[in-house]
């Protein structure tokens, strides 16, 4: 039986990789920081909670990632912690560079000086691409990070690879574009959306957003956690793309789920009023950020070619199940995801 040791398992990556895992038949241990309560929601909602041996990690604390490693020998590590909300990244940078940046390094020295046979996988991201040079994006676009959190992820990016090359680790970094779900953060664009208008739906409270002009990549966690796993049970280390290379905007997001809920709606210019003339959206200025990242579209031809990895969910299905599971949420009907 395979061990892998998860970071960030209370989180939307975590929970799905855990679920993809003990499918193979892994024992998982799952990090967890104790901070102010366990989040088990999501590992609950999966019904995988009681499967998963929790241990209490935070990435800034080098010495309980040492004895957690010494205690599991796990074959496999995938650190998905870090503070991975770009619009707070402006606000706290630096707690987003301790745990994004030298969390990884802390996490990679342990292996390197005990257990080199450990493979590796860290969560990069399409935010280093940020203001892009080339369209679509892919292993050699150069990096042009338009946030803390998007600089904090290139350090870690470039450690990963320089510690695989210095050291000869099997150190993998997946270079993921936004991959959603029901269980995403509520705090992201797509879970707030799906979330705030069924609320309009059932009270009226109008939703507020940012910038609706930007255009992203979406894919589902589902199929992207599996990528994760292919890059580690490859013969040799390297870093890959994943994508599904279709970009939408934020606001054809929007379009898709009014749609969805069968809502009859008018745009005027960023905001959306229903067909009695009353507010649906409305923009806050405040939730724009300081640097945008305009235009992500990622070119996963080489995760294709050497993982055989493939993207099974469409936007439009993506949608269709995020909103079905917020409105059975909003009904409180027992949900159980799997
Ligand atoms: P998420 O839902 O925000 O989960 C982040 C996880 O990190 C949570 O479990 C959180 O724990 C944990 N964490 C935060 N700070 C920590 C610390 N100091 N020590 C230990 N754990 C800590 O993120 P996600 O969407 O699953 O993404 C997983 C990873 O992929 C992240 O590294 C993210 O940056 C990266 N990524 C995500 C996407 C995407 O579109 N989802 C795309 C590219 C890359 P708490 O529950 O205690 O907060
Ligand atoms: O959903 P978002 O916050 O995702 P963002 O910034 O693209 O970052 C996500 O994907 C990255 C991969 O590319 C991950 F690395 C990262 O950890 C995270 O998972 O925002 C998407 C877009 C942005 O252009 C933002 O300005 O939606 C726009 N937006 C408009 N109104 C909003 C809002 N975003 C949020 N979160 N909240 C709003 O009210």
């Amino acid at each position: 039986m395979k061990k892998a040791l998860i970071t960030g398992i209370t989180g939307q990556d975590g929970c799905y990789l855990a679920k993809l895992l003990l499918s193979k038949n892994y024992k998982v241990y799952g990090a967890q920081r104790r901070n102010t309560g366990f989040k088990h929601w999501r590992l609950e909602e999966f019904g995988i909670a009681n499967q998963i041996k929790f241990l209490d990690i935070d990435l800034n604390e080098p010495y309980n990632i040492e004895k957690a490693i010494n205690n599991i020998l796990p074959d496999e590590i995938y650190n998905l912690a870090a503070m991975s909300f770009v619009s707070l990244s402006f606000d706290q940078p630096q707690v987003t560079t301790l745990t994004n940046s030298l969390g990884v390094l802390n996490i990679l020295e342990v292996i390197r000086n005990k257990y080199p046979e450990i493979k590796f996988y860290q969560a990069s991201t399409s935010e280093m691409f940020g203001k892009v040079t080339e369209t679509p994006q892919n292993e050699t676009t150069r990096f042009y990070p338009r946030s803390p959190y998007g600089c904090s992820k290139a350090f870690a990016h470039y450690l990963t690879v320089n510690y695989r090359e210095s050291y000869n680790l099997f150190a993998c970094s997946g270079i993921l574009f936004n991959h959603e779900s029901p269980i995403r953060g509520e705090e992201f664009v797509t879970r707030k959306i799906t979330k705030g208008l069924v609320e309009w739906l059932n009270t009226g409270k109008i939703l507020e957003l940012g910038n609706l002009d930007s255009y992203r990549d979406w894919g589902h966690a589902q199929d992207f956690v599996k990528a994760m796993w292919l890059m580690l049970q490859q013969d040799e280390a390297d870093d890959y793309v994943i994508s599904t290379g279709t970009k939408t905007q934020v606001k054809d997001f929007v379009r898709k789920c009014l749609d969805e809920l069968n809502i009859k709606y008018t745009f005027e210019g960023n905001e959306v009023l229903d067909d009695k003339g009353n507010y649906i959206i409305k923009t806050n200025p405040k939730l724009y950020r300081p640097a945008e990242v305009d235009l992500l579209i990622g070119d996963s031809t080489k995760a294709q070619k050497k993982l055989n990895w493939q993207p099974k969910h469409s936007l439009d299905s993506l949608v269709k199940e995020m909103i079905k599971i917020e409105l059975k949420r909003y009904e409180k009907k027992n949900i159980f995801l799997i």
